[in-house]
C-alpha cells in the first residue's frame, strides 16, 4: 500500500489532538512533521499541547514550532471551547519531548522544495504558518501536491455569523492559500459539524481500552461539555479529524468544485469563505467543498486508528 506523505499543521486544540493520533499511526499516511501555530491558544501552549500528545502516545514524528500571531490581524484565540491550556481536559505527566530548532516555516520550504512534489499539507488550523511559507519561498507552490484544511464554511460561521476561528484567526494568510492555485480540499463547518461525537460514541472508542482511547475519551468528555455551553449541542465535533479521514478514504466523503474567496476587507464578513455555490461568479473553481460524509464510516475509521494502539 502506498502511503500518502502529509505534514499535520495544527493548533491543538482537542480535535488536532484527534487527528495527530490518527495521522501518526494510519498504516496508509506518512507523517512526515508536525508544525505548530498559534490558534486555539497562544503558541508556547499550542506547542506544548502538540509534544504532551506525542510523548504520551510514543508518536516520534518531529515537531516544528510555527508562527505565533496572524499575518495582519490582532490575534485570537478559542478558549471559551478549548480552555485556558488549549488541551483542558486531559492530564499528562511532566513533558520531556522538545520541538525542533528549526522554525516551522524553514522546515516546510525545505522539505518541500527537497521533494519530489508528492507532500500534502494537512492545515487544521489557522494558515498562518502555511501562507508565510509561501511568501517566502514561492517556488513551494508548485512543489505541493494538495492542500486538504479544516476552515471556512459556505454557510454559517461560528466565531462570527460569517466566519468560521480557523480563517478568521488569520484571513491574509488564507487568502495567501486560496489565491496560490495550490489544489484545495476544504472542509468547512457545513462537512465538520456532521462529525458530532456523542457519548455513546466516547464509550465505544474508550472500550478499546488503550492509551489512544483513554486520551480520546479523556478530551471529547471535555468538548462534550463546552461544545453544550456555548452553542448548546448534545455532542462535539471533532472537526480537523474530518481531514485525516478523508486522507484514509475518500469514498466517504461528498465534495464539490467551487470557486472560493476569502473575506479579508474587514467588514461583518471578515474571515468568510465566500463560496461560490450555485457557480454564479463563473470564475474557474479553486477548490473542492466537503459536503457530506459518512457518518457510520468515519466512525469506524476513528476506532481502527485508535486500535493501532493496542502494543
Ligand atoms: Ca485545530
Amino acid at each position: 500500500m502506498e502511503k500518502q506523505k502529509i505534514i499535520l499543521d495544527c493548533d491543538p486544540g482537542h480535535d488536532d489532538a484527534i487527528a495527530i493520533m490518527m495521522a501518526a499511526r494510519h498504516p496508509k499516511i506518512n507523517l512526515l512533521g508536525i508544525t505548530i501555530v498559534a490558534g486555539n491558544q497562544t503558541l508556547d501552549k499550542t506547542l506544548v499541547n502538540g509534544l504532551n500528545v506525542c510523548q504520551h502516545l510514543g508518536i516520534k514524528t518531529p515537531v516544528y514550532a510555527g508562527m505565533d500571531r496572524p499575518m495582519l490581524r490582532k490575534q485570537i484565540v478559542a478558549d471559551a471551547i478549548h480552555g485556558e491550556t488549549g488541551l483542558d481536559g486531559p492530564v499528562f505527566p511532566p513533558l520531556v519531548r522538545e520541538a525542533e530548532k528549526t522554525h516551522a516555516v524553514q522546515y516546510l520550504i525545505e522539505t518541500l522544495m527537497a521533494s519530489d512534489g508528492d507532500i500534502i499539507l494537512v492545515p487544521v488550523g489557522p494558515l498562518s504558518n502555511i501562507g508565510m511559507a509561501m511568501r517566502l519561498e514561492p517556488r513551494i507552490i508548485g512543489k505541493i501536491k494538495e492542500i486538504v484544511l479544516m476552515g471556512g464554511a459556505y454557510g454559517l460561521g461560528n466565531l462570527t455569523p460569517a466566519a468560521e476561528f480557523n480563517i478568521l484567526a488569520d484571513p491574509e494568510a488564507a487568502h495567501v492559500v486560496f489565491t496560490s492555485g495550490v489544489p484545495i480540499v476544504m472542509m468547512g463547518l457545513d462537512l465538520t459539524n456532521q462529525t458530532v461525537c456523542t457519548l455513546d460514541i466516547i464509550e465505544r472508542m474508550e472500550n478499546i481500552g488503550n492509551r489512544a482511547s483513554e486520551l480520546f475519551g479523556d478530551i471529547m468528555r471535555f468538548t462534550l461539555k463546552t461544545q453544550n455551553e456555548v452553542f448548546g449541542l448534545e455532542g462535539g465535533p471533532v472537526h480537523d479529524v474530518t481531514c485525516v479521514a478523508y486522507l484514509i478514504d475518500p469514498e466517504i466523503f461528498t465534495l464539490q468544485e467551487m470557486y472560493t474567496v476569502i473575506d479579508i476587507t474587514g467588514g461583518p464578513s471578515y474571515g468568510r469563505t465566500v463560496c461560490d455555490y450555485y457557480g454564479t461568479s463563473k470564475m474557474p473553481t479553486n477548490c473542492k467543498v466537503g459536503i457530506t460524509l459518512n457518518q457510520d464510516h468515519f466512525w469506524n475509521l476513528v476506532e481502527q486508528s485508535c486500535s493501532v494502539y493496542n502494543d
